[in-house]
């Protein structure tokens, strides 16, 4: 019997690889992190995932000596397997990298998605999209394939290799590595590239559900030969012309991507000490009766287990007494998440904590530290609360006083420049704050930096409206989990955030929160119109038709719910029935 392929992974310390590591052990597989030079040799497969920003993953491979043994390795013809920014570093250089080359096996530009296309898209482009064929294939064979079209995968990035943005010869030589195409709004681009022994996905398959766990296998399985360099017959390419469009109609008439379902688990110690689900009435997680108890509705690693084996397309951790301590040192969260992260092949999120602490011991960690911990651990991007509300205060506050707004020392601004700016969440936590407009003079009252945000009880659009009949109301922030509450509104903490850097929003409400009277459709408007990062809405859900009502009544790009699921009142499956019944596209798991 023959040796095993001895199986390589680079990693150039960015971002979370651990999940790559966690599927390919699921799958059976062993592997060896490069470590030097010389393993470049040892290697029979090489695979390289890449995470957050091309200018920081170019830069760590120059500084480390690996550009030029990548390259050859590369050129080698042994089978080369790159995710997302390993797939666009074989190209010549991103716009992201102010002047940073990639290695030029594909001589073709990467380029930043367009956020102003058609006012309806938002960058990055995060969530599930479809692949399709790049050309019509002479292959009818699928077991020689390694991706399947007609499953979605989940994609993470700002920038692509974009249809038409290279000269007619450099577009030529894209063709002949391209192996699918996805379409995010009215922006086409190379989602997968396969040449010889160059495999590369834009997409995360160790993020991609059972879908991306099956592509894996199959590159993981296939003898090295057949994977190798010269370029493989099923290669052969047709006439040469892209093929346009996604065989799926269901999405025309959609960005490309699915509407996200997001399963949140708010987590804290109960009073026995044990970190347990809870969840709150607005905001409020005891039980009713005088001296209640924390609401105890299961166990993190196990309901997050749960939920992505009834098709979460993404899990959200939250730890909501960080506030009070929030030590790196011992830190029970990063054990939630490294054990979730070995069965949760989706995106996970971890919130709570998230800005710079003192350990026990004196030692101080920054922002940056603790997100990279839990990186590390699995996670896949950070949610940042309380902190993002004060240095947007600040930054307002640098600004009205004609100094540069931007510090670059923030949370925000620092885990962005190391991690990309899909790695960075605000999670928001507004409440609304009430007028009598049956009083005269009411408007009066409204501070003035805020009336141009007020929503009346007219112009709601919420079906509570009926409620807020002579009410008027803004969105005011809080922070330390809605205890406190700060002048600034909802719509200047979004844009600023954004501003700073932040690649999503999580768009909580702490009047609806726990209510299950739908999501507050008059917030998340407002917000989603005020930035082009995409918006989590969260807070309300009651049933399967709220999920729709927000994605189709607000553009959101993904909702999120806690206490439906895990009261086990409605499905993760009935809600992706319902919008389906409506038409909009979800990531079914059929594999
Ligand atoms: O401020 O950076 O340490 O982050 C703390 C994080 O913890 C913030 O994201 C904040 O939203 C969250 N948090 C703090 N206190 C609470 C609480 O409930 N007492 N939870 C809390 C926020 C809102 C959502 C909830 C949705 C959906 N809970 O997480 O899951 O409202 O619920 P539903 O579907 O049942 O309506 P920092």
């Amino acid at each position: 019997q023959a040796a095993k392929p001895r199986l390589y992974i680079l990693d150039y310390g960015a971002g979370n690889v651990r999940s790559l590591a966690n599927s390919i052990s699921q799958l059976g597989y062993e592997f060896e992190w490069i470590k030097d030079e010389s393993d470049f040799d040892k290697a029979d497969k090489l695979l390289f995932p890449g995470v957050g920003a091309f200018q920081q993953a170019a830069g760590m491979l120059t500084t480390s000596g690996m550009m030029e043994p990548l390259l050859k390795y590369v050129r080698s013809g042994k089978p080369y397997f790159g995710i997302c920014i390993g797939m666009q570093v074989l190209f010549e250089g991103s716009s992201e990298a102010h002047g940073a080359k990639g290695l030029g096996v594909i001589p073709y530009p990467i380029s930043k998605f367009n956020a102003a296309d058609g006012g309806k898209k938002s960058v990055p482009h995060m969530g599930w999209n479809g692949a399709w064929r790049a050309h019509a294939s002479a292959s009818t064979d699928d077991s020689d394939e390694l991706l399947l079209t007609g499953e979605d995968y989940y994609f993470v990035h700002s920038y692509a290799a974009l249809l038409g943005h290279g000269t007619p010869e450099a577009e030529a030589v894209l063709k002949d590595f391209a192996y699918t195409v996805s379409r995010y709004g009215s922006e086409r681009f190379v989602s997968s590239v396969r040449r010889g022994n160059i495999f590369g996905t834009q997409f995360h398959p160790e993020k991609s559900g059972p879908a991306g766990l099956d592509l894996l296998h199959r590159w993981l399985s296939a003898p090295v030969a057949a994977l190798s360099a010269p370029p493989h017959p099923l290669m052969t390419r047709d006439d040469g012309a892209w093929v346009d469009e996604d065989p799926r109609a269901a999405r025309a008439a959609s960005s490309g991507l699915t509407s996200r379902i997001v399963a949140c688990l708010d987590v804290r110690s109960n009073d026995n000490g044990d970190l347990v689900v809870t969840k709150g009435d607005q905001y409020d997680v005891r039980e009713k009766a005088e001296g209640g108890n924390v609401r105890n509705l299961g166990k993190p690693v196990e309901l997050s287990r749960r939920y992505y084996e009834a098709g979460a397309d993404e899990i959200c951790f939250l730890n909501i007494t960080s506030f009070r301590s929030s030590a790196l040192q011992d830190q029970p969260m990063l054990e939630v998440v490294r054990s979730s992260a070995e069965t949760v092949f989706v995106p996970l999120t971890v919130g709570g904590g998230i800005k710079d602490t003192v350990d026990p011991d004196g030692t101080r960690r920054s922002a940056l530290e603790v997100a990279g911990a839990y990186f590390r651990a699995g996670a896949d991007k950070v949610s940042i609360g309380s902190e993002a509300v004060l240095n947007v205060e600040e930054m307002l506050a640098r600004e009205a006083r004609g100094e540069p707004a931007l510090s670059g020392t923030t949370g925000i601004e620092t885990i962005a420049a190391a991690y990309g700016a899909q790695a960075v969440v605000v999670s928001i936590d507004p409440k609304r704050v009430y007028y009598d407009t049956t009083q005269a003079n009411w408007l009066d009252t409204v501070p003035a930096a805020h009336r141009a945000t007020l929503v009346t009880g007219e112009t709601s659009t919420t079906r509570t409206k009926p409620d807020e009949a002579g009410k008027a109301w803004w969105y005011q922030c809080t922070i330390s989990g809605g205890r406190a509450v700060r002048d600034i509104d909802v719509v200047q903490l979004a844009r600023g955030v954004e501003r700073l850097g932040a690649g999503e929003i999580l768009l909580n409400s702490v009047d609806r929160d726990g209510s299950g009277k739908g999501f507050d459709l008059d917030l998340i408007r407002q917000v989603r119109s005020a930035v082009s990062i995409p918006v989590v809405a969260s807070s309300g859900a009651g049933c399967a038709a709220d999920f729709e009502e927000v994605f189709e009544k607000t553009g959101c790009e993904a909702a999120l719910a806690a206490g439906i699921f895990h009261r086990g009142e409605v499905g993760i499956d009935e809600v992706k029935a319902d919008l389906e019944e409506h038409g909009l596209p979800v990531r079914r798991t059929a594999l």
